[in-house]
């Protein structure tokens, strides 16, 4: 692993808006840490693989109707059905980087209507991150990206009122990159938190989000 010191793994997630770099971060990160020598696996949520997951990604497409505090539980119970894998992996000295975990499911709820607290409910005792990198883009921005994909929620409309949700829930493992600059220039500052997470967490325990 990162330091060659036999300590476990850094749970490293990325968040954001929909187009605001994340996966293609993600991809360049993993390559970066594998190049490194570095026991990473790349994971992102929601995990489609899944049957739980093949019920979200049908909703997504708009080929299903869930009530909203529904399909709110599915995401979270996608993040459960994974949580004791991704304890023994990181345990196991790999580190994970994460396309989107349960801050996107608060956020994106949130933006919704759904209460706030009832939202965040959930997700308590699932495996807190150590890192959580923010790729902040402008949701006007991130919409001219190439557009949108056709999946639900992607509307700039409803982006804004994530942005907004996403905002409030910052704290202190949160690191907020400028995702509209050069590629190349978020890339570098990735690969610097992420190393210097993996050197720091390697000796400290693994928690769980309180919330
Ligand atoms: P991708 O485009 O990254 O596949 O995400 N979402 C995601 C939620 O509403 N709740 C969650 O818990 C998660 C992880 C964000 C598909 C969409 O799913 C939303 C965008
Ligand atoms: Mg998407």
């Amino acid at each position: 692993n990162g330091g060659g010191k036999g300590g476990r793994g850094a749970l490293i997630v990325l968040e954001g808006l929909d187009r605001s770099g994340k996966s293609s971060q993600c991809a360049r990160l993993l390559s970066f840490l594998e190049g490194k020598g570095c026991a990473t696996e790349g994971w992102r949520f929601p995990d489609r693989d899944t049957s739980v997951g093949k019920m979200i990604s049908a909703y997504l497409a708009n080929e299903s109707q869930l009530d909203d505090r529904t399909i709110h539980l599915l995401f979270s119970a996608n993040r459960w059905e994974k949580r004791s894998l991704m304890e023994s992996k990181l345990l196991g000295g790999t580190t994970l980087v994460v396309d989107r975990y349960s801050y996107s499911g608060v956020a994106f709820s949130a933006a919704k209507g759904l209460d706030i607290g009832w939202c965040k409910a959930p997700e308590v005792g699932l495996l807190a991150p150590d890192l959580v990198i923010y790729l902040d883009v402008q949701p006007e921005k991130a919409a001219e990206r190439g557009g949108y994909g056709g999946e639900r929620y992607e509307r700039v409309e409803f982006q804004k009122r994530v942005a907004e949700h996403y905002h409030s829930l910052r704290d202190l493992t949160w690191k907020v990159v400028d995702g509209s600059l050069p590629m190349e220039t978020v890339e570098e500052q990735l690969r610097e938190l992420a190393m210097n997470c993996i050197s720091e967490c390697q000796d400290k325990h693994l928690t769980n989000l309180t919330w």
